[in-house]
């Protein structure tokens, strides 16, 4: 290996492995052979973003896509003939599907081209040579995944060690902890800052709606707008497509204008009192969500444009029948959010009595048996206060630094039995961009979060857990929806959430204070029906089910401060929901009771 070469080689990994991208070690010598290896390499990452299909593999092929010309000469010169053999093109060091099992490393490890690039990633983690090499982990933007195993969680070890005062043992320690990260936008999210990433996300978004409406019974085909407009008779007709305007007449009904890839078409819906299942649904139809709408098409006569009279309007929803998987084991998840940690008003005697109750120290037998099943909890956003979130917020805050507000943070949840797993999940408080889907907060401000244990994940993200599947969402378009619709309220947020799992998307309309980073995916579909559906933001609590898909928001940890006062936002600080992952019963612990 060249030592000069060294510097740009790990300059380049970093490059590619900051954007989620693999690379083997023959592209990498490739790059060595470009007048500006760095400058094409930025240049790489920004075009793969719009290749079709990329699957984070950076190959011969993909290379041949990016157009820039000295790129395509040397490709055709020399190096890739002799380097790149056809099969090892695909050699990564991570597999997409996740970690490349020790075996599978085996068999390249002959390759003195791998060795030299396992050693540039251990040099980027910063592993010394003289401590034990650990198993190779896939290189993955989520700091969680790189972390070597062998830096220990420095976790107290409290109720796991001794039988707490009642003499309960907790059998969360007797498990092995399951769980798998199905989904997490980390170092997936390209975006090049123009127009078209709005278009692509509007596009991908219908056709990912599209697929899931047609999963209906009900809806077995649709037609095409162009072939409907383009009919002369009065026709039965059938379509999918995304709310373009929505205004209810002064007769009462709903006008909609319905558009889908081929065009736009107008459509009503009558207020009809024999179809009130079709006006409820109507009431909740907001711009930017997909319907299917079945009626009877008008052509366009007099000057009048083409009309659908619609009879059946449905979304997406939950099938009724669903049926959510049941963990094989007797454990629990705790799903707590927005403990606003350096704002004046974080309970933090309300969050020590939480942390109390999971070491067994709190509440007659019964608590503590409940508190010995708990092996995982999810901190969906707002761990933190942040800085500059809100105006005049630094009149707020008790700890106006963010490294100190993550030091606190650090030091309350080391008091956590080592034996949960702790998933981190960021909200609008913490350092990452404001729109929606965020990445997890980068490695500089959690390094002591993760030396305790902690997963960190963006948001929304998707976990499982012994086949139990949750899906976390911080709940930044809750309140938008409240706003939009009537019948929506602050104090009850799982109506939202139940709205949000009918529209099968988790910020539903656009334009207002929700902001959606232009993507070319839509990472706000929900396409995997969860068992668990955990939101956050509103501060106020709520537990209930939908279609057999359990809906928690997790409250806060924060009193009312002046701002959320001027919203009229009353918070219920201290009440953690906590659901069986085998039966999903639920309970909500109310922190403030003296049990
Ligand atoms: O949100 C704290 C609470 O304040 C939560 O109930 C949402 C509400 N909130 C936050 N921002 C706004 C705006 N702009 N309008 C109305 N209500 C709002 P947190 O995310 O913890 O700051
Ligand atoms: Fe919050
Ligand atoms: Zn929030």
């Amino acid at each position: 290996m060249k030592v000069d070469n060294l510097d740009t080689k790990k300059i380049i990994l970093r490059k590619l492995i900051n954007s989620g991208i693999n690379v083997s070690p023959p592209i990498l010598d490739f790059f060595l052979n470009l007048d500006d290896p760095i400058k094409s390499v930025d240049q790489i990452i920004k075009d793969t973003s719009f290749i079709p299909n990329f699957n984070s593999h950076l190959t011969k092929n993909i290379l041949k896509k990016i157009s820039n010309t000295e790129i395509q000469n040397v490709l055709k010169r020399t190096l890739l003939k002799a380097k790149i053999l056809p099969n090892k093109d695909n050699l990564t060091l991570q597999e997409s599907s996740g970690i490349k099992s020790s075996s599978e490393f085996n068999k390249y490890q002959t390759s003195e081209k791998l060795i030299e690039i396992k050693e540039i990633t251990e040099s980027l983690q910063g592993i010394k040579n003289n401590q034990e090499v650990p198993k190779i982990e896939p290189i993955s933007h989520d700091y969680s995944k790189v972390i070597p195993k062998f830096i220990e969680k420095k976790r107290k070890k409290t109720f796991e060690s001794t039988k707490s005062s009642l003499g309960i043992y907790p059998i969360a320690k007797e498990y092995d902890s399951n769980y798998e990260i199905l989904k997490d936008p980390t170092g997936k999210l390209y975006t090049n800052g123009e127009y078209k990433d709005f278009y692509d996300l509007t596009v991908d978004k219908f056709n990912q709606l599209r697929t899931l409406m047609k999963k209906r019974p009900d809806v077995s085909s649709a037609h095409n707008i162009n072939n409907i407009l383009r009919l002369s008779n009065k026709v039965e007709v059938s379509v999918i497509g995304i709310v373009n305007k929505i205004r209810k007449t002064k007769n009462g009904n709903f006008f909609l204008v319905l558009e889908d890839l081929t065009g736009q078409i107008n459509v009503l819906i009558k207020n009809d009192s024999e179809n009130r299942d079709n006006v409820k649904i109507a009431e909740r139809i907001l711009n930017d969500q997909l319907i299917y709408v079945e009626g009877t098409y008008n052509p366009r006569e007099k000057g009048k444009s083409g009309i659908i009279y619609g009879v059946y309007v449905a979304k997406i929803d939950i099938p009724t029948d669903f049926e959510p998987n049941k963990a094989p084991v007797p454990l629990s998840i705790a799903l707590i959010s927005d403990t606003h940690i350096g704002s004046r008003e974080f309970e933090e005697p309300l969050l020590k009595r939480f942390i109390d109750f999971l070491n067994g120290k709190i509440g007659n037998k019964n608590l503590r048996e409940i508190a010995g099943k708990i092996k995982y909890i999810i901190i969906n956003g707002d761990l933190v206060d942040g800085i500059g979130v809100y105006p005049s917020q630094r009149d707020d805050l008790i700890i106006p630094d963010i490294y100190n507000q993550f030091k606190k943070a650090s030091e309350l949840f080391s008091e956590i039995p080592e034996y949960i797993e702790i998933f981190y999940s960021p909200g609008n408080h913490e350092p990452v961009r404001n729109a929606i889907p965020r990445p997890s907060v980068p490695k500089k401000y959690v390094e002591d979060l993760i030396n305790i244990g902690f997963k960190t994940i963006g948001n929304p993200s998707i976990i499982q857990t012994h086949n139990v599947n949750t899906l976390i969402y911080h709940g930044d378009s809750i309140l938008d929806l409240n706003v939009l619709i009537p019948e929506l309220e602050n104090n009850k947020p799982i109506e939202t959430m139940k709205e949000l799992l009918r529209c099968r998307h988790l910020a539903p309309t656009y334009g207002k204070k929700t902001q959606i980073a232009p993507i070319n995916k839509d990472w706000l579909i929900i396409d995997i029906i969860p068992e668990i559906f955990h939101t956050g933001h509103v501060h106020i609590n709520g537990i209930g089910k939908y279609r057999n898909v359990t809906l928690v928001n997790s409250g806060c940890f924060q009193s009312q401060t002046d701002f959320m006062k001027s919203f009229g936002i009353n918070p219920t600080p201290g009440i953690v929901p906590i659901i069986e992952l085998d039966t999903f019963k639920s309970i909500e612990l109310n922190l403030k009771n003296n049990n």
